[in-house]
């Protein structure tokens, strides 16, 4: 297996998140890919490479000009280790700017669209290890530690060859994703997520926001709660896999976080590293070529082992 990774993300370094008016740490650290990365580099099998440079054009399929330069301009005048929380283009508070910002979320839809590419080329299973996330980004809009939607970037490029499915296995729903291709049937987004009415990003991911005109029917949300362990989360899992493999996409993009484990310090539905390993194991069953894309999962301590149980356990079953 391919993995994929850019040290521009160390770029990417706010301060604090504005919680309920306070300021506290903030959980989206870089530390999060680079212990996924030292964990990945001593697994049999991974082969690392670096993304490279694709041109602006496939960012402008999903994202605005007018919000790509309010980002590039914005964060070009912000004093090196300040932290700037905007005022447009946002969806929420939670997506403060850096002056690397730009330049790290720019680079991670690079990191996706070459996992995209080494897919559509024939690979059967890469890893994209994107940091900023990008599920909550939309075409006008940052959100949720994201700024721009890596995994829509690589299943956008991958609907240029075929049907592609996007199973979103965050804790929280990807908002951005589903307003990207809620119009559209040649990309199929689903989604099993903490329940909206209660958890972030609040606004969308509700089971009956099923997509729109010939799109409809190609938006699927389930909803799980939260701390609710493996039974009840596995049963909806498999529901929501079960649409994955009715659609037989050509290809399938897993925006993957781990923020569902037990210790994730903002979220958690309970999982433990064995579930995700199971996880991993029905995801691998599904026959389409296969791009994971990093989005959340906070707990730092745990996420080495996390990666590296779930990319054992698809490479294994991959092939098999
Ligand atoms: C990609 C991703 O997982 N984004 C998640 C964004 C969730 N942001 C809002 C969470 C607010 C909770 N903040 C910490 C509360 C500490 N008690
Ligand atoms: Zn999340």
């Amino acid at each position: 297996m391919i993995a994929i990774y850019d040290n521009s993300h160390l770029l990417h370094d706010p301060e604090y998140e504005i919680y309920d008016g306070a300021k506290i740490n903030y959980p989206e650290v870089p530390d999060r890919i680079e212990t996924i990365k030292n964990s990945l580099t001593q697994v049999d099998g991974v082969e690392f490479i670096s993304p490279k440079s694709f041109d602006d054009k496939l960012v402008f399929e999903l994202h605005s000009k007018q919000y790509v330069s309010y980002l590039k301009d914005t964060t070009k005048q912000i004093a090196p280790n300040r932290d700037l929380y905007p005022s447009n283009f946002i969806h929420d508070t939670y997506a403060p700017l850096t002056q690397g910002t730009f330049t790290a979320a720019r680079k991670a839809v690079d990191t996706a669209l070459r996992g995209a590419e080494l897919v559509a080329q024939g690979d059967s299973l890469v890893y994209s290890l994107c940091r900023p996330p990008g599920h909550h980004a939309g075409g006008n809009y940052m959100g949720g530690y994201c700024y721009f939607n890596n995994a829509a970037a690589a299943a956008n490029f991958l609907s240029k060859h075929g049907k592609v499915a996007i199973l979103d296995i965050d804790y929280h729903h990807g908002n951005g994703t589903q307003e990207l291709f809620y119009d559209r049937d040649d990309v199929l987004y689903v989604s099993v997520h903490a329940d909206p009415s209660l958890n972030y990003p609040y606004s969308h991911g509700f089971e009956h926001e099923r997509g729109r005109g010939k799109g409809l029917g190609y938006n699927q949300n389930f909803i799980v709660d939260k701390n609710c362990g493996t039974k009840p989360y596995m049963a909806t899992f498999h529901q929501a896999l079960s649409k994955i493999n009715e659609f037989n996409a050509d290809f399938l993009v897993v925006s993957l976080g781990f923020d569902g484990y037990r210790d994730d310090p903002i979220a958690g539905f309970n999982l433990s590293s064995e579930d995700y390993a199971s996880i991993a194991k029905y995801i691998a069953d599904v026959d389409s070529p296969t791009l994971l894309v990093q989005e959340g999962g906070y707990c730092v301590e745990a996420l080495g082992e996390l990666a590296r149980v779930f990319t054992k356990n698809m490479m294994q079953h991959k092939n098999s």
